[in-house]
């Protein structure tokens, strides 16, 4: 363990920490709050400072709706290096939006749950923490309900995202197959991003035109779910985000166990739980791949690509012995190998594969971090030490970046780490594998 990298995290999560009570996720490409990240940050900070672990909890659950819902992004203070910003989002269109905190109109993957666990289980004071957890836990089970009540049209269990920005896994080629059945507009927007990074790492103009009619059509409907479930060209059941639930399902049962009491809200929980992961198991498990796939609701047809969200069910306890010792398979005969860091973001056998741009190849290190404690539940501890270690060799090779390149080849001729640098959640993650 190097004492400088760890000095090295803190400092990046302090820099990003600002005076308004919470941590952008880096500086210049991305200046304000977003849900996915806080939860990696606030179980960074609970390491070494549990209070700006709460108040990054605090800051995202003040901007919640009054239906429950969680923002993706909360627009904190104004700034002019990110588009699309509050102009174009427009939440206040929906009526139940918070009047208070200016956000986007979709949300990201739900962590708020299991990371109110970590935090449980990493801070010294229990009583302190369990203080905290009482005044908190009751918006995560709103915002589940909020989920179960408007984001699942046939009562599956499995809730829907409508937009590639939801699921945090923003460019992966799996949406492709849904790109190519839209035509949106030629969008005339400047775009900041593609200022700050090398066009190269970052989605296409043609992309961000997806991205952007996706929220015109929401904001025509005024963000209200059920319209947005009629109409949205992009409407999918994702495994990652759906694990992302369950797990947080989970830690919110064991949590009000803690608490005492609650009973209604732990049967309903359970409720919710056994149904998701029954549909889960036999809707998106796809035994000849060996691997969990997407469903896109509105074509109403299987999308059949393999990414590390594919793995990530082994984090909430989904497979069965049997199906998980078939991913990981799968895991290692298409993404590993001697030439690989794990796990790359995308089958590395496709030809959409990409090792160098976003999401369409590069490793991610929070779906590591999901894949070595997944691992680490059924019993493959090498494996889950393995991807640990891939993961600080990154990290130690090519510094604290955003996305890192899965060839091992390329690291000996230049940096491998790509988009924003002194990124927060690769800083907290590490924080949190260095400490377990
Ligand atoms: C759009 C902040 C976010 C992450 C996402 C990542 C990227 C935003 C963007 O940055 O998305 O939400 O502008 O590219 O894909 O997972 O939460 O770090």
């Amino acid at each position: 363990m190097s004492i400088r990298l760890i000095e090295q995290a803190q400092n990046i999560l302090n820099t990003n920490f600002q005076s308004g009570g919470y941590t952008i996720p880096c500086k210049g490409l991305y200046p304000f709050q977003w849900k996915w990240d806080a939860g990696f940050i606030a179980i960074g900070y609970a390491h070494y400072d549990i209070e700006k672990a709460k108040t990054e909890i605090n800051s995202l659950l003040s901007s919640q709706w009054l239906n429950g819902f969680i923002p993706h992004i909360v627009f904190h203070q104004e700034s002019d290096t990110y588009f699309p910003g509050p102009d174009f989002h427009q939440a206040e269109l929906n009526p139940l939006s918070n009047e208070n905190y200016p956000s986007t109109g979709m949300t990201q993957p739900p962590v708020v749950g299991f990371t109110l666990e970590k935090m449980y289980h990493i801070a010294k004071d229990k009583k302190d923490i369990l203080q905290f957890i009482q005044q908190n836990i009751d918006k995560v089970y709103t915002n589940h309900n909020y989920f179960y009540t408007n984001r699942d049209p046939k009562n599956e269990g499995l809730v829907y995202i409508y937009h590639n920005w939801e699921s945090g896994t923003d460019n992966s080629p799996v949406w492709d197959d849904i790109w190519a059945t839209m035509n949106p507009p030629e969008y005339k927007v400047e775009r900041k991003d593609i200022k700050i990074i090398d066009p190269s790492e970052r989605p296409t103009n043609r992309e961000y035109d997806h991205y952007l009619y996706i929220i015109d059509i929401a904001k025509e409907h005024k963000y209200d779910d059920i319209k947005i479930a009629e109409n949205s060209p992009f409407l999918v059941q994702d495994p990652l985000f759906n694990t992302l639930l369950i797990k947080s399902n989970q830690s919110l049962i064991n949590l009000y166990k803690v608490l005492g009491g609650n009973e209604d809200k732990i049967k309903q929980l359970e409720e919710w739980q056994s149904k998701s992961i029954n549909s889960f198991n036999n809707k998106l498990y796809n035994a000849d791949l060996g691997a969990y796939v997407y469903y896109d609701l509105r074509n109403e047809k299987y999308i059949n690509q393999i990414s590390s969200s594919s793995f990530a069910p082994l984090y909430a306890g989904i497979p069965s012995k049997d199906q998980a010792s078939k991913i990981v398979k799968t895991m290692l005969d298409k993404f590993g190998g001697e030439n690989r860091y794990l796990c790359a973001s995308f089958d590395p056998d496709s030809s959409r594969f990409n090792p160098k741009k976003y999401w369409r190849g590069p490793v991610w290190i929070n779906m590591n971090w999901f894949l070595y404690y997944g691992l680490l539940d059924y019993g493959y501890v090498d494996l889950a030490n393995n991807i640990k270690s891939d993961s600080i060799e990154l990290i130690t090779k090519a510094g604290f970046y955003e996305y890192f390149n899965p060839n091992k080849e390329v690291y000996k001729y230049e940096n491998g780490g790509y988009g924003g640098s002194d990124f927060s959640w690769t800083a907290a993650l590490y924080i949190d594998l260095i400490n377990n």
